[in-house]
């Protein structure tokens, strides 16, 4: 199977890829489902933090949620699936072949290990956004705001509305983070510009995901029906498997730098 991929691989001439929460698995970030993942924070569903209702709701819960996962990612470093996918898109730029990163990570550790051509379908966790002027800007700061340093009381609407980061541009909007939350639409940008690789790549692999959240896992399908070979590489089976050229079970970060040594 890996030789086959390798002459796959060689004679390719554009290569997309999709990543999910199992590349950064091995930089300590938890994944959100399967072995060793956590899908709970303070038992609530992350589908149930993560969304608009959540937000209008008691957005100082969902702050609280997106401080905890900032605190979490703000010490991680980029893993050997990182990097080798880094380095595939430079040595395939060398040979005037062309690369497009998508990802459904919102840690940015992609570009930390040099990827340039990213496509981050769910957004950054590393910025925020205005609610009211839509401003959008990086924010690193842990907590997010000083209200953040200590745990919740755990009672509803434990943070108030003046605890919440705001708008720093004179609007006194509150700042969000500047994510896709389950039920929102994705920018149409990055989705046309993933449709677009997934339609005219010729190979296309998939790497570190469930395959369970749409429209991203959506993309497999259309390479497959626009003639891509297909390769899944996992710790586990996924739905992806049974119609994939190829797929590889194991850690991305050890797979990874094998796979692409050609
Ligand atoms: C939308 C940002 C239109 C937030 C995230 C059909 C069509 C359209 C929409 C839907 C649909 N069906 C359902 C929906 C709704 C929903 C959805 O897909 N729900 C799922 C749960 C069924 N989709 C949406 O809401 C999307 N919006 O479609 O807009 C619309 C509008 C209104 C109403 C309806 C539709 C928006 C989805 C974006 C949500 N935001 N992230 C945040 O993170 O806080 S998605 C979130 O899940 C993360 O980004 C995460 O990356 C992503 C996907 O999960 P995976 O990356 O796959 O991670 P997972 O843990 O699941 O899997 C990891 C895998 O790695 C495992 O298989 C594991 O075995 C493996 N692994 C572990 N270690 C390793 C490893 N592999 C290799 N090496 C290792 N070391
Ligand atoms: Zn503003």
């Amino acid at each position: 199977m890996k030789e086959i991929f390798h002459s796959q691989l060689k004679k390719s001439r554009y290569v997309a890829v999709l990543t999910g929460a199992g590349v950064s698995a091995e930089s300590n970030i938890p994944t959100f489902r399967g072995s060793g993942s956590n899908s709970l924070w303070k038992n609530h569903e992350v589908t149930q933090v993560a969304c608009p209702q959540a937000w209008e709701k008691d957005p100082g819960l969902v702050w609280e949620f997106y401080n905890y996962r900032r605190k979490m990612m703000g010490d991680k470093k980029f893993n050997l699936a990182h990097k080798a996918l880094a380095d595939l898109e430079k040595k395939l730029q060398d040979q005037q072949k062309t690369f497009s990163l998508i990802t459904q990570n919102i840690d940015d550790l992609h570009f930390d290990a040099g990827s340039k051509n990213v496509t981050r379908l769910h957004g950054s966790i590393w910025m925020v956004r205005c609610c009211k002027c839509g401003y959008v800007e990086k924010n690193r700061e842990v907590p997010i705001t000083n209200a953040f340093n200590q745990e919740s009381s755990g009672e509803k609407n434990h943070y108030k509305v003046e605890d919440l980061p705001k708008c720093k541009q004179g609007c006194d909007g509150i700042l969000r983070p500047n994510v896709v939350w389950f039920g929102e639409s994705l920018s149409k940008s990055n989705i046309n510009q993933a449709f677009l690789s997934a339609q005219n790549c010729d190979l296309f692999l998939v790497i570190g995901t469930s395959s369970l959240v749409q429209p991203a896992s959506s993309l497999i399908q259309i390479a497959k029906s626009s003639g891509a070979k297909t390769a899944v590489i996992n710790l586990e089976e996924t739905v992806a498997d049974h119609d994939a050229d190829f797929v590889f079970h194991g850690k991305a970060g050890e797979i990874l730098p094998e796979l692409f040594s050609v």
